[in-house]
């Protein structure tokens, strides 16, 4: 029997995975979990039906939602990662000289498949300067005034669980939760299917933080391929940034060269945050 998994990308369109096989399915208190080994992208992680990463591509959005606001702050000792329960995000922000790097993921759950079925992702839990915590980032981030350097939001679709993350509220007390140079990044869906959500979260973000900067990615697994991310910053200017010539540690798609290209937007993208 052939087996498929379907996401559905759109109202409209389906994007199918033959399945080799499945690993494993749960209903945790917050969302349904399946691990599911793929033919063409290895395993893959899903969450509610929505493709989360897979092992074939996960590395160019952990890499590019670690790397870009890292390198922009220049020496960040503290940082936050507020969902990414897999690990892969953790994983590349300890590729820094970071002295802290904390994960708060609302469902244990998630964490617990990445140390059965992601060993690849799981490696960062490993590390003594990462602290894992199983709680709603919303709540937690309050509690933090002027401490974290770089906040990192690797968080579901904006729907079910993760609604709360993509609001104001919540990036005001990002904001205070940063130091003086801190900068925050969120993933922001697709330009072809979330163009509402962009500019919305670009413009919030834009009234809360000094600096904006919207940057691209192409992650094959997302819907629509062209992924975006929106940086909040307090103090450095996204596009002025001097990056190193290198990076000083092994990476498949983030470069610096890689990272001033990913901040020019084509003008379709320009036009969505107009304001
Ligand atoms: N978080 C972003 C996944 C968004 C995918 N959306 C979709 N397939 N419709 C990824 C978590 C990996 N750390």
């Amino acid at each position: 029997m052939e087996l498929w998994f379907s996401e559905m990308q759109s109202e409209n369109i389906k994007m199918s995975y033959r399945i080799k096989n499945v690993l494993h399915t749960e209903k945790t208190k917050f969302q349904n979990l399946a691990v599911y080994e793929t033919e063409e992208f290895g395993r893959m992680l899903v969450l509610d039906d929505v493709v989360q990463l897979t092992m074939k591509d996960e590395f160019v959005y952990h890499e590019m939602i670690a790397h870009v606001p890292l390198f922009t702050h220049g020496n960040p000792e503290r940082v936050l990662i507020i969902g990414g329960g897999d690990g892969g995000t953790l994983r590349e922000v300890l590729k820094h000289p970071v002295k802290e790097a904390h994960l708060v993921d609302i469902d244990e759950k998630v964490i617990e498949a990445s140390k059965n079925f992601f060993p690849e992702l799981n490696v960062a839990f490993k590390d003594p300067r990462a602290k894992v915590l199983c709680e709603d980032g919303i709540a937690y981030v309050k509690r933090f005034k002027n401490y974290y350097d770089v906040i990192i939001v690797d968080s579901t679709d904006p729907v079910g669980p993760a609604v709360g993350l993509f609001r104001s509220d919540f990036y005001r007390d990002i904001f205070n939760a940063l130091t003086e140079k801190g900068i925050f990044v969120a993933q922001t869906e697709s330009p072809f299917f979330y163009e509402g959500l962009i500019k919305e979260v670009y413009n919030c973000v834009s009234e809360i933080f000094p600096y904006t900067a919207l940057y691209t990615a192409v992650v094959p697994t997302y819907p629509g391929a062209l992924w975006t991310f929106v940086m909040g910053s307090k103090q450095v200017d996204p596009h002025k940034v001097d990056l190193p010539q290198e990076c000083g540690f092994k990476t498949k798609y983030y470069s610096p060269k890689v990272h001033r290209a990913c901040l020019q937007l084509p003008p379709f993208i320009k036009e969505i945050i107009k304001k």
